[in-house]
């Protein structure tokens, strides 16, 4: 930091009259300038203004417009060099008032400022240049932006040459979109020999509490914006006092599988297998997952609504009740990885004292297996398979595997299935 103390600063300011009465030299000028006009885009996504420098005359009418093409919002503000640290240190005391003042406080040796502008926004502002010739620095004042979004405003002399303005010489890294140049869609497909293993945030399609036995609950939150990385809040009125106030905007926590491994073999077969509780969750046909609810709407990056995607296809087996293979004094289970073997992702978990391997044996067609082993053969797995599944589970044990047969039935509609319309699939 500086060490400019306020009252020399002032006094810097204050000492300074020739900027701020005519100066008879320049009046005297035969000429008026003609008018300089000027255009700063804000640079999408880089926090940084497009034109670093530009020329005007000393005394003579600008016209700047402030174009706004970044996602979030900015100013300009054109100051007297030596008035930037006081500034500044304005800024940063303005805290929530700031907003309203466009973040441009009641200093010294402010020469022209636009207002906030929110994104897409442009502004004109008209303005006289000073009387002294130097160069004037231009900052975006909303806190934090100084630092990158800054050019000159150089006064130049009655008569004197105007250069072009100057553009920014910064490479400038724009935002790539990973998810497309990765040929990836937002309805990803596997194939049957071959599968697609996605860990993300998955829909919970109404499983019962026991199922989610180990899992946190989700906290509401406050609703933050983005744009002006603030939390939002609305007036509301107390009932008791009458009193207007601002209360936080309350987001609900959304209900989803928050360590859930998806896994597609094609349109035919999908499931669900959860990192946390160690589980196979549910098994569904005729398509994956329609992401567009969790990474935004394709192409580009619409900001999404749920937060989870949506499922495409219908249900045919959900997991009901407490862990079948665990023992009621077991601890949570531990997931301890996958590796895929032999074409099928391998789940491995500690359960109790156990280590066990699952994979789950696609079918194309009604059924599918799921085969447990342990890593110390001499244990035995027992799987008490609850009520509501019993006519549609049998579980076995072959060659020191645990072998479960799985009959499709159907499950019951759900909110978290995607509508007929969004089941046609592409193809990666
Ligand atoms: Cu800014």
């Amino acid at each position: 930091m500086r060490s400019h103390s306020t009252p020399r600063l002032l006094a810097l300011l204050v000492g300074l009259p020739a900027f701020i009465q005519p100066s008879t030299h320049f009046a005297a000028a035969p000429k008026a300038p003609e008018t300089s006009k000027i255009s700063i885009r804000v640079i999408s996504g880089a926090v940084r203004y497009e034109t670093t420098r530009f020329d005007v005359t000393a005394g003579g009418a600008v016209e700047l417009t402030l174009i706004n093409d970044c996602i979030l919002p900015h100013n300009l503000v054109i100051l007297r060099p030596e008035a930037e640290p006081a500034l500044i240190a304005a800024v940063n005391t303005m805290g929530l008032e700031g907003m309203e003042k466009n973040f441009v406080p009641s200093v010294l040796g402010i020469v022209a400022a636009t207002k906030l502008l929110q994104p897409t926004k442009k502004e004109l502002i008209s303005f006289t240049a000073p009387q002294e010739e130097g160069d004037y620095p231009y900052i975006c004042t909303f806190p934090g932006h100084w630092f990158t979004m800054r050019g000159v405003m150089r006064v130049k002399a009655a008569g004197a040459k105007l250069e072009a303005a100057q553009k920014s010489t910064e490479t400038i890294t724009q935002v790539q979109d990973a998810l497309k140049n990765s040929g990836m869609t937002h309805k990803p497909l596997g194939t049957f020999e071959k599968p697609f293993v996605m860990r993300t945030f998955a829909p919970d399609p109404g499983l019962d509490a026991a199922v989610f036995a180990h899992h946190g609950v989700g906290k509401n939150a406050v609703k933050y914006d983005p744009a002006t990385r603030m939390d939002l809040s609305k007036k509301e009125t107390d009932p008791a006092t009458g009193v207007e106030r601002e209360v936080p905007i309350v987001v609900k926590a959304e209900k989803g599988v928050a360590g859930a491994i998806a896994v597609n073999h094609g349109p035919e077969f999908s499931y669900v297998w959860d990192s946390t509780e160690c589980r196979l969750l549910y098994v569904w046909r005729g398509g994956f997952l329609d992401m567009n609810t969790y990474w935004g709407k394709e192409p580009g990056s619409g900001r999404p609504k749920m937060y989870i995607p949506l499922i495409m296809g219908h249900l045919v087996y959900r997991a009901s009740g407490p862990m079948p293979l665990a023992e009621d004094s077991d601890p949570a289970p531990i997931f301890l990885g996958y590796k895929m073997e032999g074409g099928l992702p391998e789940f491995r978990y500690r359960l109790g004292t156990k280590i066990l391997r699952e994979k789950v044996l696609p079918s194309a067609k009604d059924g599918f297996e799921v085969r447990v082993i342990s890593e110390t053969p001499s244990d035995t797995l027992r799987w008490k398979t609850p009520p509501v599944e019993r006519d549609a589970v049998q579980a076995r044990v072959a060659n020191g595997a645990l072998l479960l047969s799985v009959k499709d039935r159907p499950e019951p509609e759900h909110p978290v299935l995607a509508q007929p319309e969004n089941t046609k699939t592409k193809q990666p």
